[in-house]
């Protein structure tokens, strides 16, 4: 099962999107979809603030440690049939959290898929790459990728997406990932997730800039683009070397037009905005893609498809 959204640009799953209000906005936008903050098993306030600082010095992106603020999945699973009166796709973002019924990672993941598919959603995204939670991320396991996409795909219909992190310079464990994720019918994947473990300091009241976690967090926004363009890419030929069809969906990094256009030589047919969205707002994603289609028609091009993972070696 397929999902693609038209046009290819959605928000990032995280900014923005926790509350009906805010996700309404994105499904009045021009968004070709709307993605909700990822969902847990039970609601959550998040960590203690502050725990986003969305301009850093020099402008070089965000830096949150939000700790999965969410409505809870059931919540979710009222608002997504009035949501989905927009006429554009749903794609529900899913996590596992701790939480005090103590039900495990995998079973989270396997309950919230199956009522949200009920509930009318069209994709899946499973979030495996929050950085911000004390355990370490799923996705920095295969076996625990296996273990939640045997559980989610073999109840769901609907197309599946797996958000992933920078793997950065680990090739051994890319690989395993990259692997695992081939014995499964995935839509798509997202990468990436915010580069964790960064932190920034105030020189003003010489502070950390976010209090929970010692001040560690996720970065996103400008810094993180050539990560997420070599994440990108190496993805992108892998699918490509095993015949996989799985999509790469771009995410990080885009402020403008060229970044997005960079995501798509690189390999991604969908990109997601975060921390540009988490600045501008809505009105980020009618900008972009006008930005895009002159940027393809100025340079001989009539639709994305023709430039996805065309660049060239040099
Ligand atoms: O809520 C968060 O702290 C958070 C999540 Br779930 C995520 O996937 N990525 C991120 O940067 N923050």
């Amino acid at each position: 099962m397929e999902i693609k959204p038209s046009p290819p640009i959605t928000n990032a799953s995280g900014p923005n999107s926790v509350t009906y209000d805010e996700l309404e906005r994105i499904a009045r936008s021009a968004a070709g979809a709307v993605v909700t903050k990822s969902m847990t098993h039970c609601p959550r306030q998040g960590n203690p603030e502050p725990r986003l600082r969305a301009h850093l010095d020099g402008g070089i992106g965000s830096l949150n440690s939000m700790g999965l603020p969410n409505l809870g999945y059931q919540e979710y699973a009222k608002l997504i049939p009035k949501l989905k009166g927009f006429g554009k796709p749903i794609i529900a973002s899913i996590a596992s959290a701790p939480c005090a019924h103590g039900l495990p990672p995998v079973e989270q993941y396997r309950e919230i898929a199956v009522t949200i598919e009920r509930a009318g959603a069209d994709a899946l995204e499973l979030n495996l790459s929050c950085p911000n939670l004390e355990d370490v991320p799923i996705a920095m396991d295969p076996q625990s990728v296996r273990a939640v996409l045997q559980a989610v795909t073999r109840e769901v219909k609907i197309p599946i997406g797996v958000k992933l992190p920078p793997y950065n310079n680990t090739p051994k464990l890319f690989e395993e990932i990259a692997r695992t994720l081939l014995d499964f019918e995935i839509s798509y994947i997202a990468t990436i997730n915010s580069e964790p473990l960064t932190l920034d300091i105030d020189l003003a009241t010489r502070t950390k800039v976010i209090r929970p976690n010692e001040g560690f967090g996720g970065l996103g926004g400008p810094a993180v683009l050539p990560i997420a363009l070599a994440e990108v890419h190496r993805f992108y030929k892998f699918f490509r070397k095993h015949r996989a069809k799985i999509a790469v969906w771009g995410v990080g990094g885009i402020t403008k037009p060229e970044d997005a256009i960079k995501h798509f030589l690189a390999g991604a047919s969908v990109v997601q905005i975060g921390t540009l969205f988490l600045w501008e707002g809505p009105t980020v994603f009618e900008k972009l893609w006008a930005g895009i289609e002159q940027w393809l028609a100025e340079n001989g091009f009539s639709s994305v498809e023709e430039i996805i993972g065309a660049v060239r070696e040099i």
